[in-house]
């Protein structure tokens, strides 16, 4: 298959395409910590076929989900694709028949009104199930132990009537509820939202109907003990940009950002506005409540950080605007100021922040993310890096004394989005390790790290040299323990597999 002859497409970007079951991955330095006993499932954008276009953004690839299975101080790997029905369709036809990234008028007409969704953005376990993520359509249903695509458009036993759910659920690891939230929930481009509360067995037991200020990309929101949080920031799209033939996104600096601040057991009617100048932050790290002060803390940056989704101005995408610190946005639900009190919280730039996922919705004392370290030598083939992001460092901040802790990778190679697994047994934040795919573009191929979550300056605790080379993905999580496999009960809803 001849893939475009464009940075998305060629040398360390080129498309993967592997599935694969790879037993006891060598360790090539220090030792897996033998009681570690759980899966890091993490996903990336991997097009099955060149694009319909000519060309395309990594965001619109198809969903290519692995598994790394961690036991008796050994690891394994399973690869596999999300059976989506655009993956299904596609195959069956032998090429492409879906165009480019959320519009739909770009299809192949043998595809209209098909769900559109990649599962490419996250995968999550809840209830038993895993879960392949794209914000605009419903989850992917997969086996965790096989990952088998289930079902392609899982709705919860048909209790979910939105047309889409996002890629960034929170599981309130106290309750053991998931709080998610659909945008363009009655269709694209359309400003209705619904949050949804998921009860530990997975059943929708709460839903809130709601319209956002304006139509925008809604990509993750905050969650704290009784309040959910959801920002508006200018990343704009319309049906005249896609009848265009624009992006569907593009940033319009024009308008402010809104949060709404939604109380966890509330109606539509309770929900509280509150605004600010306009400024770009996309993934939320967490937030948590003081009575009715509400904080939420966000990589915020002043300018976009989508090259891909130009100024909707026209203004060229500026790299130092892009860069993102991490912040704190506060409210007080007594005040009646709309406005939004911003706090820095950490002199690191860079993105993908995570927590100890113990504490999502409580107030955290650590923050884990990918920097950029502009300081160190940077020697990436080509002189560029996975999709733009140029990440070379793994930092740690420290809310309660603002340290920062941080491991370099080194010049050759870059970091993908780290997540927290916890020492088995521990319960104290931040005791356990982060686990992250380093990007070894020097020599085309990948490694896993294990680092010590609290000590990340010392380097990997454990390498693990990956028999081929990891798309450059987007987000995972760990799972403790052996993945439930209650899915296998549910096989009646199977659509055919392949
Ligand atoms: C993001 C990623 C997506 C997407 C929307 O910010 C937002 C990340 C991989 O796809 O569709
Ligand atoms: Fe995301």
């Amino acid at each position: 298959m001849k893939f475009p002859d464009t940075p998305s497409f060629t040398g360390f970007f080129a498309p993967s395409g592997v599935e694969a079951e790879v037993r006891n991955l060598p360790v090539v330095a220090g030792v897996i910590p033998a009681d570690l006993d759980g899966s890091f499932y993490r996903v990336a954008p991997d097009p099955q076929y060149p694009p319909l276009a000519g060309n395309d953004i990594w965001f619109n690839g198809d969903g290519m989900v692995t598994r790394f299975r961690f036991k008796d101080g050994e690891v394994s790997l399973q690869q596999r694709w999300a059976r989506t029905d655009k993956f299904r369709l596609e195959r069956e036809a032998g090429h492409a028949l879906f165009g480019a990234y959320r519009n739909p008028l770009t299809d192949d007409g043998s595809v209209k009104g098909q769900v559109r969704g990649t599962a490419n953005t996250n995968v999550v376990v809840h209830a038993g199930k895993l879960l392949a993520l794209k914000e605009d359509s419903p989850p992917v249903w997969m086996d965790p132990e096989t990952l088998e695509t289930i079902d392609p458009k899982y709705t919860f036993g048909g209790s979910m009537t939105s047309e889409t759910f996002t890629a960034h659920p929170k599981i309130d690891a106290r309750t053991g509820e998931m709080l998610a939230f659909g945008y363009a929930a009655k269709g694209l481009c359309t400003r209705d939202m619904v949050f949804y509360v998921i009860s530990p067995e997975g059943e929708i037991m709460r839903e809130v109907w709601f319209e956002i200020p304006y139509y925008c990309m809604m990509h993750d929101f905050g969650i704290t003990e009784d309040y959910v949080v959801f920002h508006v920031v200018p990343i704009v799209g319309s049906w005249e940009r896609l009848e265009a033939g624009l992006p569907h996104f593009g940033f319009d600096r024009g308008r402010p950002v809104h949060l709404g601040v939604l109380p966890r057991n509330g109606g539509a009617e309770d929900i509280r506005w509150f605004s600010a100048p306009t400024c770009f932050a996309s993934h939320v790290m967490n937030a948590h409540n003081e009575g009715t002060t509400v904080h939420f803390d966000v990589p915020m940056a002043s300018g976009n950080m989508f090259p891909f989704f130009p100024d909707t101005d026209g203004e060229p995408f500026d790299p130092v605007a892009a860069a993102a610190r991490m912040t704190r946005w506060t409210v007080d639900l007594r005040s009646n100021s709309e406005d939004i009190q911003m706090t820095p919280l950490a002199e690191l730039t860079g993105e993908f922040p995570r927590i100890d996922d113990r504490f999502a919705g409580l107030k955290n004392r650590y923050g884990w993310q990918l920097a950029q370290d502009l300081s160190k030598p940077i020697d990436l083939p080509g002189g560029r890096s996975a999709a733009g992001f140029m990440m070379n460092t793994l930092g740690r901040i420290d809310l309660e004394t603002g340290e920062t802790d941080t491991f370099w990778v080194g010049p050759t190679s870059s970091l993908q989005e780290p997540a927290f697994v916890p020492r088995p047994g521990s319960t104290e934040e931040g005791d356990g390790y982060l686990i992250c795919i380093e990007n070894r573009m020097a020599e085309n191929g990948s490694r896993l790290l294990l680092l010590d979550a609290l000590n990340l300056s010392q380097g990997p605790v454990a390498s693990i040299a990956l028999p081929f080379r990891m798309r450059q993905g987007l987000h995972g999580n760990w799972v403790p323990g052996q993945t439930p496999g209650a899915a296998r009960s549910y096989r009646t809803t199977v659509e055919p597999r392949i």
